[in-house]
């Protein structure tokens, strides 16, 4: 066992590293923080206006409320909802600028990009309810874009978000009016929430979570915009063999790490590297190669089958391989610390949005008109840091794992459809009812230092496996299973319970692909868990219950991120059971708490859980699947009954 809190053989290594060079990791400001401030933890210190911080003293008189008089439960609530606001705001910016990216492109403005897969466009448009039928495939384009960009600026509120209502079906969107938390406009539910969670507004905790779900469902049309618009752009994943963890990054070669969220630049990165593979050649080098960190690694890990170098937590190690020329970094989830880490290095950091910026790194404005001019002028940035690398300084972890990626929900029908041409989804449906699989869980989320860095992803991973549960994942959790080899065949063979062998075998029969079905399949960054409420949606309609009643859970064994809290927030509307492995911030609460764990249940079908014990999380997931198989079984029952007596 590491003397560190990781389970990764690579990381610890680099960690022996940076201890060596006197290189203080977040792993080492993790411990400094310890113990935190108890107010802070339990969600009951309010820094909402400048009278604060007021915390809950219930000891002292008048203590038990904040200075304005906001009770514990306002507090609570007030500061969970704008997590929320946070990350739906991160989530959809980031589809907006897909989308702008996207009319341009459907206009013939823009050069580097294309209309890339026109079923795909065909597809949504049909569904968003644009006209096909003997059009221009620009003017669809166009008119999709349009569609897109309304969804951010929609002030009407008696309007409804296009990309939650024409995916959702139609009990979840009926659920969603009559609980008041249909959003009209993405922007116009964000800026209400900050409205409503302003000093003196709102002090009802339950109106303040219902407006909180609002800017939730808001996060799922950002999403599923986002991961739709890319799809067309850049192409839908496609099962690729690729590998993980640091040893994917090469001595002999240009590296560049790929980190942050935003597709829109690296993916040009990527072409261009391939031009430029002579280039890297004349200074010395092998070549060019690309590493994926965090999301845009995903994107590109799944498009195009860049490795995966690492995720969230250990991003600094990659530089401590002394090996990365350059890491070039858009938005979200990139540590300001990387620069510091690339001083004890050669390292180039590159930021290349205009609302990311570190001091002291480079910046290259992206801009969709010079995308392919930027993307070449990074590459050569790492070109020239690497004839500057200094090789007695390069120590890589010689450790890496193959990973079978790509798995878009289009690519899983694929598979699916040459068991069940009709009906893919009943492919999996009929394996839960023949009780081969017990259902499906999606492995989702960050990493969290308050835990062991990656230890909750794979063990609940290789528990429900052997309990014969049906693997998605996605984000740093899809991460985490590529990092520790979960994500392949060989997994299968260790792992999986006799059932999920057999349905994994039946599978693995009809795909015929070079490469054996993995473990876990990995549908994508965290955008894409709209492709994951797709597959839970497919599910419903196939079974033909309502999304509350399928076998089917979420868990974010080690969320950190507010984008984890708003999309674990639309997962319990959407009537997902929702784990999630740190004890959050409601607990300060009794009545925020009970609403979110409890009352959600009655109102949604979904709830979420905390349970940091890996273990004891996995069998209650177990549990809450079996329970709803049986109480599924005993419905059939009741109405076979029913039917036979007519
Ligand atoms: Ni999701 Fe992806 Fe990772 Fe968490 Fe951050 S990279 S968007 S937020 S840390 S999974
Ligand atoms: Fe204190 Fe109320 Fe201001 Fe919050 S809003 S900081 S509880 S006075």
């Amino acid at each position: 066992m590491s003397e560190y809190k990781t389970i990764d053989v690579a990381a610890t290594q680099m960690l022996d590293k940076a201890k060596e060079i006197g290189f203080l990791t977040t792993f080492d400001r993790a411990k400094a923080q310890e113990p935190r401030c108890t107010f802070g933890n339990t969600g009951i210190c309010c820094r909402i206006c400048l009278q604060g911080p007021c915390r809950i003293l219930p000891k002292k008189p008048g203590g038990n409320k904040g200075v304005c008089g906001a009770m514990d439960y306002t507090i609570v609530a007030r500061n969970t909802v704008r997590y929320i606001a946070g990350g739906a705001a991160a989530h959809s910016d980031h589809g907006r600028e897909i989308a702008e990216t996207f009319l341009h492109v459907a206009e013939g403005k823009v050069k580097d990009y294309k209309i890339t897969d026109t079923d795909k466009l065909m597809r949504v448009a049909k569904q968003i309810g644009v006209e096909t039928e003997g059009r221009d495939i620009m003017a669809i384009a166009k008119d999709v874009a349009m569609l897109a960009l309304q969804e951010f600026a929609e002030v009407d509120e008696s309007k409804e978000l296009t990309w939650i209502t024409k995916f959702s079906n139609e009990t979840r969107n009926q659920k969603f009016r009559d609980t008041t938390i249909m959003p009209s406009g993405i922007n116009l539910s964000l800026a209400k929430l900050l409205h409503q969670t302003h000093i003196g507004v709102d002090a009802d905790p339950v109106n303040i979570i219902f407006g909180g779900l609002k800017a939730a469902l808001s996060d799922v049309a950002g999403e599923h915009l986002a991961t739709d618009l890319s799809d067309i752009l850049f192409g839908t994943g496609v099962p690729v063999v690729t590998e993980a963890n640091l040893g994917a990054i090469k001595a002999d070669k240009v590296n560049i790490a790929l980190h942050g969220h935003n597709p829109l630049l690296s993916q040009v990165v990527v072409t261009a590297a391939k031009e430029m593979q002579e280039e890297a050649k004349a200074a010395g080098a092998a070549g060019v190669n690309l590493v994926g960190i965090c999301c845009t690694g995903n994107e590109v890990l799944m498009r195009e089958g860049v490795p995966i170098a690492t995720n969230f937590s250990t991003q600094e190690l990659a530089i401590m391989t002394g090996a990365m020329d350059a890491m070039v970094v858009d938005v979200q989830c990139i540590m300001p610390s990387i620069r510091t880490a690339a001083e004890c290095f050669h390292t180039k950091i590159v930021t290349t949005m205009p609302i990311m910026k570190i001091p002291g790194a480079y910046h290259f404005a992206f801009d969709e008109q010079h995308a392919m001019d930027s993307a070449k002028k990074i590459i050569r940035l790492a070109i020239e840091a690497f004839k500057n690398r200094d090789k007695d300084k390069v120590c890589i972890p010689n450790i890496r794992n193959t990973v079978v990626a790509g798995f878009s929900l289009e690519a899983m029908y694929n598979i699916f459809k040459k068991i069940n041409p009709e009906s893919p989804m009943k492919v999996v449906t009929d394996a839960i009812a023949a009780g081969e699989i017990k259902g499906v869980a999606a492995l989702i989320g960050c990493n969290n230092l308050k835990g062991t860095h990656d230890f909750n992803h794979t063990t609940i991973a290789q528990e429900l496996a052997k309990n014969d549960v049906l693997l998605l994942a996605t984000g740093c959790s899809a991460q985490a299973h590529a990092l520790a080899g979960l994500m392949n065949g060989e997994a299968v063979k260790k792992y999986a319970g006799e059932g999920l062998k057999k349905f994994h075998a039946r599978l693995n029969a009809a795909a015929g692909l070079t490469a054996e079905l993995p473990l876990m399949f990995h549908m994508g960054s965290c955008v894409d868990n709209s492709r994951v409420q797709d597959f839970a949606t497919a599910m419903a309609n196939e079974m033909g219950v309502d999304n509350a009643d399928i076998p089917f859970v979420v868990s974010a064994p080690e969320a950190m991120s507010e984008k984890a809290v708003a999309i674990g927030a639309w997962n319990v509307a959407y009537g997902n059971p929702t784990h999630v492995g740190v004890i959050a911030p409601t607990v300060g609460s009794q009545l925020v708490n009970d609403v979110v764990t409890k009352i959600a249940e009655d109102v949604f079908g979904g709830f979420f859980f905390w349970e940091p014990d890996a273990h004891k999380a996995s069998a209650r997931m177990v549990e809450i699947l079996e329970e709803r198989n049986w109480k599924n079984a005993m419905r059939k029952k009741a109405r076979d009954a029913r039917e036979a007596s007519k």
